[in-house]
């Protein structure tokens, strides 16, 4: 199999954080790609119409794409427990919220970094910031207990999106008032996986 990346992705992170958390690193070939809202890259195009990463390239089958669909499938692959059953919605729910962060944030990178200065919009930055900085307070606030235990795709996909804040966006300081999950995130970034995905 083929994945579709570019490093600095958060969303592309969480697969390439699963390979590595599962095992499966062997079965998939990484292959960097530049793809951007207004230039999709056509080996993207040729496999996902929307023109974004992380895309996966099967032997045996269409492309899979979008990050939750690609780490659902490579976790039933590799036969691993990311999803656990008795606590599925939680975590899906967990997983969609740092999806969120990741989505608000790299929409403010765009902005900054694809549209005309004269047409950038700072209200619309600080709404996009908003949404992120109330779903890091709320993970802070109410699923630290989904953090611990055994590694979950929700807890990767956290990592990845603060790890993104800090990449993009660290002067907006998203550990001030969040302790708690500052703490998680400093153990977190040591794993192996997060350390061999850094960029
Ligand atoms: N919902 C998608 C979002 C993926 C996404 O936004 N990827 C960005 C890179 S961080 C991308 O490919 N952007 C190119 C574009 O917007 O055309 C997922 O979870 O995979």
């Amino acid at each position: 199999m083929r994945l579709l990346i570019s490093p600095a992705s958060p969303f592309v992170r969480k697969v390439r954080v699963l390979l590595r958390e599962t095992g499966l690193l062997d079965q998939v070939e990484e292959v960097n790609v530049t793809t951007t809202p207004l230039a999709s890259d056509p080996t993207v195009l040729a496999v996902n119409p929307i023109g974004k990463i992380p895309a996966l390239m099967r032997d045996d089958g269409p492309a899979l794409y979008d990050s939750r669909v690609i780490t659902r499938f490579l976790n039933e692959v590799a036969g691993a427990a990311l999803y656990p059953e008795g606590q599925i919605w939680d975590v899906l729910t967990l997983e969609a919220t740092a999806d969120g962060i990741m989505e608000a944030a790299v929409l403010m990178t765009y902005e900054l970094r694809f549209r005309p200065e004269a047409q950038q919009s700072a209200a619309w930055t600080e709404a996009q910031w908003a949404k992120a900085s109330r779903a890091v307070a709320a993970i802070n606030d109410r699923w630290m207990g989904h953090l611990a235990g055994p590694v979950n795709i929700g807890q990767i996909s956290v990592g990845c999106a603060l790890s993104y804040l800090d990449l993009r966006h660290d002067l907006r300081n998203w550990r001030a008032g969040n302790a708690d999950l500052a703490a998680w995130h400093a153990a977190w970034v040591l794993r192996d996986s997060m350390v061999a995905t850094a960029t």
